[in-house]
């Protein structure tokens, strides 16, 4: 990583009235300087309902194994619904929800709680007890909310697995957590179609020699109405089970440190890891960071979180947080283009959305579509939008201000990731006077750094590693099952620090320029994916013999996934004869790649589909025989290729360039 000098950009102060009226005042950070753990018990007695409240705050003896406030005890979903709808809030809207092909439902708080507990008598009724593991794989739709704070509310972690994610994909989830349900849909609707995700779980769970024989139940929820494969032994309709359940439902009050859900994200092998929250942390900290950053009115707001619930931002930002402020949110099904793409500005003028929060990929979607498709919608009712997932590039950052915030609303641009389970770096809208493209300073209550190779803090606004210095109340409880590489991957690289795997550095102000991961994690479109885990799809394949897989930066997606494979050689003598004039360019060869492509869509889903795959003669290693994943890069990118005296064979360059046609 090489130091970089912003230009200079010009920065937006507060507007004058959410600087005198925003719920966050500059004295929260005095507060939490004060006594940071005296300021986090404050946040979790003053936005959350405890059955008993917590006397401790911290307990570090077992670091890095923490336990906030293990003395109270709550119920999450009761938190998120119940105590709304007690306090007269129960006419309050939930959720507008949308499908796809324009069918729309509110919910109100009083309605969501009857759904909610309705579902945890049924879960119950089918034998889910606490501590019990349930898979959700959902589309975008009311009940996936109601299926997981169903799961809160009898105290079964959920393990909610993206629905655009394949059968395997799915099945080594449950494996890895031993569910024993599924909750699932006959399918959902993507780009104007219905979309299976039945089938992927019968294609998941249909073979007990491969895995998936923890499961007892599918519970399926029909919202295509398309045909679906029955199995009358261990599928059940949601409607069956749920409809006719009783509406009374006592929720029980569990442990602070009670396992809320378990949430598969990418790391650097192959193996995706457990992350593992829990209750009272992550809910106090979900609710501060929601209700601060997002400076919101539960009486007035609209807000409209436009990530999908099978990612953490889903979790945090669509169901917990907004939920236990008790705001009136907008759910979406489907994609931005459908039916077409003034989609997004139809909802915000249909609902007045007044907050919304989205990824830097689909900003620069939208500018590439152009803002004029926004031009004959009033979006006067947004006064707040915030970004997630991706460093935002300030172009877009500036685009996003001008177009959708009308020139006038505050970017809070919030840097967190699955592992910190909340917010950790942001603005605060009616304090921070924001810069295009810096997520800028850590949270009332949180502490980062960045360090060099040593361990040393930066200066001079050097790039170095992104480190948080102190325990927070929704971090990570531990990867599930596997102790050591919790302790391995986040807390050996600096002992005693948590090591988020990206880069930073810190301007003259002290703020924080985010410059993305500095380990072999890709960002496609705000998703994490492992270099690792597509490389091994790649080699599964009969005609691989060997991957390797880079992010290359994409205008659109932030970084796209790209491939080199080294094919086998054909066994008979006439395939050989043909795989070795298979160039990238033969008909063979394209055949081949679009072959490759589906693979890995198929084995993972299809947000790892690469965008390119390159059929090479050989890959550039290093003499310990570690891919250089940067001299790829840099063939992916177009660019001159740099330092290549670490390789075994500094003529492998030259032979890749050439197979492909380009400058060797
Ligand atoms: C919430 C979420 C986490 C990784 C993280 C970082 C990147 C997220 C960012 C950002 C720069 C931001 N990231 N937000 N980078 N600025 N505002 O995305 O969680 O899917 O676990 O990804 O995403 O690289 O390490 P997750």
């Amino acid at each position: 990583m090489a130091a970089q000098q912003e230009p200079q950009q010009e920065t937006y102060p507060p507007p004058p009235d959410l600087a005198r009226d925003a719920v966050a005042q500059p004295e929260l950070y005095e507060r939490a300087d004060a006594d940071r753990l005296a300021f986090w018990h404050d946040q979790a007695k003053e936005l959350l309902s405890w059955e008993t409240e917590p006397t401790e705050v911290l307990d570090w003896s077992r670091a890095p194994f923490a336990r906030w406030f293990a003395d109270g005890r709550l119920n999450v979903a009761h938190n998120c619904v119940d105590r709304h709808v007690e306090a007269g809030h129960g006419d309050r809207v939930a959720i507008h929800w949308e499908g796809e092909p324009g069918d729309r439902r509110s919910i109100t708080y009083a309605e969501l709680g009857r759904e909610v507990r309705r579902a945890a008598n049924a879960l119950e009724a089918l034998g889910v007890r606490r501590g019990d593991r349930v898979a959700l794989y959902l589309p975008m739709i009311p009940e996936a909310v109601v299926a997981m704070l169903a799961c809160a509310r009898i105290g079964a972690p959920h393990s909610v697995v993206f629905g655009g994610f394949s059968a395997d994909a799915l099945r080594s989830r449950v494996d890895d957590a031993e569910a024993v349900v599924v909750v699932t849909a006959d399918g959902g609707y993507r780009r104007g179609a219905p979309a299976g995700l039945k089938a992927n779980v019968d294609e998941a769970l249909g073979d007990p020699a491969r895995g998936g024989g923890s499961v007892r139940t599918v519970l399926v929820v029909r919202r295509t109405g398309q045909d679906v494969g029955w199995d009358d032994d261990r599928d059940v309709w949601w409607h069956d089970a749920v409809d006719g359940a009783s509406e009374e439902h006592e929720a029980p009050a569990l442990e602070a440190e009670h396992p809320l859900f378990i949430l598969y994200t990418s790391g650097t092998t192959g193996k995706p890891k457990g992350i593992l929250h829990t209750s009272g942390g992550y809910l106090t900290q979900a609710a501060y960071t929601h209700r601060n950053v997002f400076d919101v009115r539960p009486e007035s707001d609209v807000y409209w979180c436009a990530a999908d619930i099978g990612w953490v931002t889903g979790h945090s930002y669509i169901v917990y947080g907004p939920l236990a402020n008790g705001v009136t949110q907008v759910m979406y099904e489907g994609t931005p283009d459908t039916p077409t793409r003034e989609r997004w500005w139809e909802v915000v003028e249909r609902y007045g959305v007044t907050l919304l929060y989205t990824a830097p990929t689909t900003v620069r979607t939208f500018m590439k579509w152009g803002a004029e498709l926004l031009e004959g919608h009033d979006l006067s009712s947004l006064r707040l939008i915030g970004s997630v997932g991706e460093p935002i590039n300030p172009e877009a950052w500036t685009w996003y201000r001008t177009h959708v915030g009308s020139g006038r609303t505050p970017v809070v641009d919030t840097w967190w990731q699955t592992e910190t389970g909340a917010i950790m770096i942001s603005p605060l809208p009616g304090v921070t006077t924001t810069k295009p493209g810096s997520a800028q300073r850590t949270l009332p209550g949180i502490s980062a750094a960045v360090l060099d190779d040593a361990g040393e803090p930066v200066t001079d606004g050097q790039a170095g590693y992104l480190v948080l210095t102190e325990p927070w109340p929704s971090m990570l409880r531990g990867i599930w099952g596997d102790d050591d590489r919790y302790v391995e991957t986040y807390w050996s690289r600096f002992p005693g620090r948590y090591f988020a795997g990206d880069g930073a550095r810190l301007d003259e102000d002290g703020d924080v320029w985010l410059l993305g991961r500095v380990d072999d994690v890709m960002n496609v479109s705000g998703h994490r994916l492992s270099t690792a885990e597509i490389e091994s799809a790649l080699v599964s394949h009969h005609r691989v013999a060997e991957a390797a897989v880079v992010g290359a930066s994409d205008d659109t997606t932030g970084q796209a996934v790209c491939a080199f494979v080294i094919l086998r050689a054909r066994e008979d003598a006439e395939d050989a004869e043909d795989a070795e004039d298979e160039g990238v360019g033969g008909e063979d060869g394209e055949a081949l790649v679009a072959e490759l492509r589906d693979h890995v869509a198929k084995e993972i889903g299809p947000i790892a589909k690469p965008r390119q795959v390159l059929v090479v003669a050989e890959l550039p290693k290093t003499r310990s025989g570690k891919i250089m994943r940067r001299l790829l890069r840099d063939v992916a990118e177009g660019r001159e290729t740099g330092d290549v005296t670490t390789l075994a064979d500094s003529s492998v360059m030259g032979t890749i360039r050439a197979g492909m046609g380009g400058p060797a």
